[in-house]
Parts: C-alpha cells; sequence; structure tokens
C-alpha cells in the first residue's frame, strides 16, 4: 500500500482502478487542470527540464526521487499517508469513536467549506508566483520554486481527490470551480486575503514561503488530527511536502540576511542599496507585511466556527494528541485580546471559540524561531541591530484589530498618527520600485544575484553550481 502506482494514468496510493466512478471523474477533470496549469502555472518555464523530486512511496523512507522533469509532465496524484489501524476521534463530542471513513452526513457541508477553503489556496499561490521565474536569482532557487509551485499542484490534487471521492456532484463543482477563481481577479478572487496579494519579486516570494507557507502547516497539522479520516491521512502526507517550502523560506531569508551583513560590513554602512544590497529596514518593513497578511488567515479571535469544527471532530488543535486536558475544552478558557479603550490588553475567554487564537499564538512562536536565527546571523556580524515580528494587532484586516490603527510596539494609534508613519513600518512605493530593479536574472551555473548569498549546500547531495534547469 505505500508504493505509488505510476503505471496508471493518475498514479495513487488509493486503489483508484478499483473505484471506476471516480476514477473517471478525476480523469475528467486531469486535463482541465493541465489546461489551467498551462495558462496560470509558471510563466516561459513549461518546455524546460527541472530537476525535480517525486514522491514514490508514502513511508517515511525515501519517499522521494529526483530526476530532470518538464513541469507538464510532472506526475501529479493522489498520496494518502498510511492508515494508522483502530485510529479514534481525538477531540470534541465525538472523542474516542472510531475515526469516520466517510463524511458523517451532517457534517457535510461544514467540511465541504473546510476541504474548499484549504485547496483555494494550493492553485492561488501557484498563479501568484507565475512570473517570478524570469527574474530568478539562481537556478538553484528557480529549481526550487517549480518545486514548491508543483507540489502546491499535487496539494490541489489532494483536496479535489477529497472531493470527488466523498461528496458527490457537490464535489465535483466545487473541483471545478477551484480551476476558475484567480488570485486577485476582483470578479472571481481566490477565498483568503493573503492569496489575493501580488507576489511580485523574490523578496516577497521568500517571504511568502516563510510566513504563509507557515500558515500552511499550522492549518494542515490541526486538518490531520480530523476524525473524518480520509482528510487527516491526505493531510499527513502533505506535511512531509510543506516542509521544504518552509526550509525554502527560511534559509531563503536566512541568505538574504546575510548577504546584507556581508556588505554592510565590508563598506561599514547600513545604507547597503549602494551596494545592490537590502537593508535590514527594508526587510523589517517586509516582514512586518508578510507576518500580518499571514495572521489573518487564523480568522477572528473569537469564532464560533473554530469552536464548531472542533466539538463537531473535524478541526483539531496542533498536535492535539500531545495536550494534556479533556479534549472537550467545555469549560476551559484560554487568553485573547482585548480592546479597553485605546488599549489592547489581555482577558481570560471561553477556550471553544479561542481556538483560532491558539492555533494563532504557536504560529506566532514558531515565526520567532526563524527570526532568532536571522538575528544570530546579524550578531555573528557583530551588528548591533535586531529585527523583529510585529505585535499582532499591527496591519490587521480581520478580528479585533481590523478596525484599529495599530503600531508594531502594540499601541492603538489615530489615523494621523498612523498615516504619519504608515511608511516607516510597510513597504513603499519606493522599497518596492528597488526591490524590482535588484530583480535580474542570473542563470550561469553556481552563480547567484549580488543581493543573496549562495546556500550552505545544494539539493539532494548535488554541489550549489549543478544545473538545476536546463534553460538551454
Ligand atoms: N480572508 O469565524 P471566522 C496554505 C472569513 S494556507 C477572507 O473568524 P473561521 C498554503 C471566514 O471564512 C492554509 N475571509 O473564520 C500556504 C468566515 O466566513 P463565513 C489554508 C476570511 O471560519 C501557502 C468569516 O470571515 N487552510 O495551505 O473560524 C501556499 C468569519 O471568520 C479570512 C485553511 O485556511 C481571511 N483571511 O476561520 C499554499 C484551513 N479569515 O464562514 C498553501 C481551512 C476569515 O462567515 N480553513 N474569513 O462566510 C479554516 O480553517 C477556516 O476557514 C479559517 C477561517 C481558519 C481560514
Amino acid at each position: 500500500m505505500t508504493g505509488i502506482d505510476y503505471s496508471e494514468r493518475i498514479p495513487n496510493n488509493v486503489g483508484l482502478s478499483d473505484n471506476r466512478r471516480l476514477q473517471r471523474a478525476l480523469e475528467d477533470w486531469q486535463p482541465k487542470f493541465l489546461d489551467w496549469w498551462m495558462e496560470m502555472g509558471p510563466h516561459g518555464f513549461q518546455a524546460k527540464e527541472t530537476y525535480l523530486r517525486t514522491a514514490v512511496s508514502v513511508d517515511a523512507q525515501g519517499w522521494a526521487q529526483f530526476d530532470y522533469v518538464k513541469m507538464p509532465d510532472y506526475r501529479w496524484g493522489l498520496f494518502l499517508a498510511e492508515p494508522e489501524p483502530g485510529r479514534t476521534i481525538g477531540f470534541g463530542d465525538h472523542m474516542g469513536a472510531p475515526a469516520w471513513p466517510d463524511v458523517p452526513g451532517e457534517y457535510r457541508g461544514v467540511l465541504r467549506r473546510l476541504i474548499v477553503t484549504q485547496g483555494d489556496t494550493e492553485p492561488a499561490s501557484v498563479e501568484q508566483q507565475r512570473h517570478l521565474g524570469r527574474t530568478c536569482p539562481s537556478l538553484y532557487d528557480l529549481r526550487n520554486l517549480f518545486q514548491i509551485n508543483v507540489e502546491e499542484g499535487r496539494h490541489l490534487w489532494a483536496m479535489v481527490y477529497l472531493l470527488d471521492a466523498y461528496f458527490g456532484r457537490d464535489g465535483r463543482e466545487e473541483s471545478e470551480a477551484l480551476l476558475q477563481r484567480r488570485s486577485g481577479d476582483r470578479d472571481k478572487p481566490r477565498i483568503l486575503g493573503a492569496f489575493n496579494e501580488k507576489t511580485p519579486d523574490w523578496l516577497s516570494y521568500l517571504m511568502f514561503t516563510y510566513f504563509t507557507d507557515r500558515d500552511g502547516k499550522y492549518q494542515l497539522a490541526s486538518l490531520a488530527e480530523s476524525g473524518f479520516d480520509p482528510l487527516s491521512r491526505t493531510c499527513r502526507f502533505m506535511l512531509t511536502e510543506e516542509a521544504h517550502h518552509l526550509f525554502v523560506g527560511e534559509t531563503g531569508i536566512g541568505r538574504v540576511v546575510q548577504r546584507t551583513c556581508e556588505l554592510m560590513r565590508e563598506s561599514k554602512t547600513d545604507d547597503v542599496r549602494r551596494l545592490g544590497g537590502i537593508d535590514l529596514a527594508t526587510l523589517q518593513r517586509y516582514i512586518n507585511f508578510h507576518y500580518s497578511v499571514s495572521l489573518d488567515l487564523f480568522g477572528s479571535e473569537i469564532s464560533t466556527n473554530a469552536a464548531n469544527f472542533y466539538t463537531m471532530g473535524l478541526k483539531g488543535r496542533f498536535e492535539e494528541g500531545k495536550k494534556r486536558d479533556d479534549h472537550r475544552l467545555k469549560d476551559a478558557t484560554y487568553p485573547v485580546n482585548e480592546l479597553d479603550r485605546d488599549r489592547i490588553t489581555m482577558r481570560e475567554a471561553p477556550a471553544l471559540p479561542s481556538l483560532n487564537e491558539r492555533l494563532r499564538d504557536d504560529y506566532i512562536a514558531d515565526c520567532q524561531r526563524g527570526l532568532d536565527r536571522w538575528n544570530q546571523i546579524i550578531k555573528k556580524h557583530e551588528i548591533d541591530q535586531e529585527l523583529r515580528l510585529p505585535h499582532r494587532g499591527f496591519h490587521r484586516a480581520i478580528g479585533l484589530c481590523a478596525e484599529l490603527k495599530v503600531s508594531p510596539d502594540g499601541r492603538v494609534l489615530s489615523e494621523a498618527e498612523w498615516d504619519a508613519k504608515k511608511h516607516e513600518w510597510l513597504p513603499t512605493e519606493a522599497d518596492a520600485q528597488y526591490i524590482l530593479s535588484l530583480m535580474q536574472p542570473v542563470t550561469q551555473t553556481g552563480r547567484f544575484a549580488n543581493w543573496i548569498a549562495p546556500p550552505a549546500r545544494g539539493v539532494n547531495g548535488r554541489p550549489i553550481d549543478f544545473e538545476y534547469v536546463r534553460l538551454a
């Protein structure tokens, strides 16, 4: 069961050939997916051979195989993690009951919406990143971008499988709609805010893979706890792929910080723009932006939706199994933000409707770990500056702070105060123009753009100067 059957038109480890109805539905969807990929996938590189990894089995040992592939020939398919024999539901009203092999009728609508929301982000991110290839800082980075793009495409397959296999005609309609919405399109936008923002340059992309892909990690981990077993198994396998996306973000920003520090040391100035680098102040503004739009992805501090998802056994907490409480949370409380006139304070709120905030807290602590590592790089260069996460209320569009103007250090401001300062805190038009001016493609093997340091090592034991994408 762990091996993936590549002799079939749709590679899978779900026994697709035994389910003719599902096979037909997915074979009908496959060419539409490919049309979408050709129209909205990486622009200008579809015919180039890229050194990509493909899943060959879903167990912990060596699930990946690396080889040159043209992206449209990538074998997108359906992969579920191994079933856990005797798995029971770990939280909510059905705690202790056997995990559901099928959708419980009464939760059908809610579950479908959760799966559609998750599924919608996957093609959205590919659309956001489709023009980056032509300004790549190196072949190594170009390859990593394409790896992420094909895997986001596969994550779309993962959600479409659930919709087609378990939600009948409604599911098939949702699968079609996932290919019809477009990131940033005013008439048919993607569902969540951050997935309609632009990713116009490589700094934005690295920030996106650090901050926004990390939301993916926390949402997928919560869905991996689901009582609906096929969703749990799908998400467990997706998480193994997600790790690489987070690696690209963390090491990518780390390499930018490294290069900035080298330039600062060489020239004894903070103003590394003169030398074609990205100054720490600009990096801080990009962090502020991407972190705040990613915080919005967790929903409101107080959410009856979140409470219902949990009580119904559909979406758990991060690492639910490791928590030492009753896993029902009917009487528990959790600290959330509150507005006390013009100050943001904390209060204990009922734990169930606070679950979005709790997941956001786990996410924030994880984000901070990367910043600590980047700050270590700065310190190693004996530079007395630090990158910081802004206050959680800063620049928010969802939840308690959506109507407020909050400074990075957490003060509630008047409109006038905000307007006077926002250019110091968020990327400006001039920042964006400067970053765009740096986006000159570097495509010789082993060469890197001046604004980013080379990585510590290559992919899959290959050297840094390996021909990761064959452009000739
Ligand atoms: N933008 O009760 P509330 C990833 C809506 S990333 C626009 O607080 P809830 C990836 C909300 O839908 C992970 N609308 O929200 C990363 C609700 O509308 P309805 C994606 C928003 O439901 C990089 C209303 O506001 N996965 O995988 O508790 C690359 C009230 O909100 C937003 C998931 O998100 C927003 N930001 O929580 C590739 C997991 N936030 O229902 C991939 C599945 C809220 O009143 N989704 N709204 O019409 C969920 O668990 C939940 O839907 C959310 C929202 C956590 C997103």
